[in-house]
């Protein structure tokens, strides 16, 4: 029989608050024990550091421009952003071989049930939505969800019909309990595939079970977080509810590896631990992500189970690469859609190149970064002067040593501004080299840029 997959993934979660890193004030055993039995990925970046747009690319392994996931799925725009019943998930693949697939936790990719009607009868509001059995789950079966939420202790769930599910416990836990019990009650014949999507770190930070938050000494702080919040008692509270609900992560994480190695489950089942992207945190004075700082674009990506080596690698992972790596680990042909690689010789640590890799148009040396203003707000202007607010925002390229940006800003008024950071000699990326179009790098890193921008039909402005 094929091996399982379970996908575990948080919602704003950095790469670098995770106990095994030493860097910041969390409490994570049973991730360190996972990582130190598995392989750590040290550059797996977003490519586009948002919910909708990297969750979108994730299963799908396209670019989430491609997608029509040009910003996360929401209220207020002309148009219904949404993933796309006709695009092929990983789901659908899998479950085209024999697998049995489940999602539980937070979607984020079905266009908001606001759009259509003011009432719906799911009771959904703001940017949620219930998706009800079909084409819009994607390939997902068992499908324990809900749109866009952030009520961690108060959480709710839509399953088989639009009536709200309200456990009254911390997200995480509830999710993770029905994880374990999906994995009892499964038909034992076949392989499954299943994602665990929970919400915390995601603000707001406040939204955590007391008993997993400690005080944060502001001498942990990282370098690039300026004197003026370092000594705000409010940001420093932010910071212990931020790290606390990583802690809680560890707690339901342990809960569930032990299930799977008490089961002998583990034994044939790949586990992946991620997240969507990262939050600044303070970093250059910041709360959040949609930046391109190593604290919003960089991700944890841990791998683990039959198969795969121990220990750490260097190579770059972008958002559209899960997908192909895990369709490969499990000898699944991936779909011609596919924009991403597959790291699967990486991961298994072998020599030979993979097959799947002959069909690859993206570049293993760099990353394709983007944002575009979707806020309904930030797009009035651009509408007022007759300009399209996609070819706005930034693009960015991450190599291992680098990231390049051309800023052109969330307003017509911005001018477009060009930095390179060097993030070997400057990892706090305190000191840029602001470039001029015309200036040898710029000219080097543009037109990468632009094959990316040609890939994706992507309208931003140069
Ligand atoms: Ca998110």
């Amino acid at each position: 029989m094929k091996k399982n997959i379970i996908y575990i993934f948080a919602d704003q979660w950095r790469k670098e608050a995770i106990g095994f890193e030493q860097k910041e004030p969390v409490k994570t055993p049973n991730m360190d024990r996972f990582a130190e039995n598995g392989l750590v990925f040290d550059n797996a970046i977003s490519t586009y550091p948002l919910c909708s747009p990297h969750r979108g690319a994730l299963l799908t392994g396209k670019y989430p421009y491609t997608l029509g996931l040009w910003t996360n799925c929401k209220t207020g725009l002309d148009e219904h952003v949404m993933l796309k019943p006709q695009e092929v998930s990983i789901a659908d693949v899998l479950k085209d071989n024999g697998y049995q697939t489940a999602y539980i936790g937070k979607w984020h990719l079905d266009a908001s049930e606001l759009n259509f009607d003011d009432k719906p009868e799911s009771g959904a509001i703001g940017w949620d939505a219930y998706t009800p059995a079909g084409e819009r789950r994607m390939g997902f079966d068992y499908f324990l969800s809900y749109g866009a939420m952030d009520k961690h202790l108060n959480p709710h769930y839509w399953q088989d019909t639009n009536d709200k599910i309200e456990p009254g416990i911390w997200s995480p836990a509830y999710e993770t309990d029905k994880a374990v019990e999906y994995i009892k009650e499964r038909d034992k014949e076949k392989p499954f595939c299943m994602f665990i999507s929970w919400n915390p770190p995601h603000p707001p930070l406040e939204l955590v079970p007391s008993r997993y938050v400690d005080e944060v000494d502001s001498k942990t702080l990282k370098r690039n977080v300026p004197g003026q919040l370092v000594n705000n008692q409010l940001f420093l509270d932010q910071c212990a509810n931020y790290y606390g609900a990583i802690n809680g992560l560890d707690e339901q994480f342990g809960k569930l590896m032990a299930y799977l190695s008490d089961t002998g489950i583990a034994e044939d089942t790949i586990v992946v631990l991620s997240a969507d992207h990262g939050e600044m945190l303070g970093s250059h004075g910041l709360m959040g992500k949609n930046v391109w700082y190593e604290e919003s674009i960089k991700i944890p990506f841990i791998i683990s189970g039959p198969g795969v080596c121990e220990g750490r690698t260097d190579e770059l992972l972008s958002s559209i690469d899960h997908m192909p790596t895990i369709l490969d680990l499990l000898e699944v042909k991936r779909p011609k859609s596919v924009h991403g690689r597959s790291l699967k010789n990486i991961v298994v640590n072998s020599k030979e190149s993979n097959l799947a890799n002959m069909e690859d148009i993206t570049s293993s040396d760099c990353i394709f970064l983007s944002m575009i203003p979707g806020m309904p707000d930030l797009i009035e202007p651009f509408r007022q002067r007759g300009l399209n607010n996609k070819a706005y925002g930034w693009r960015g390229i991450r190599t291992k040593t680098h990231t390049y940006v051309v800023d052109n800003g969330c307003h017509p008024d911005d001018i477009q501004r060009r930095y390179l950071y060097d993030l070997i000699n400057d990892p706090y990326q305190l000191e840029p080299e602001v470039l001029k179009p015309l200036d040898k790098e710029s000219q080097y890193y543009d037109v990468i840029l632009q094959k990316y921008l040609v890939i994706t039909q992507d309208p931003f402005l140069i």
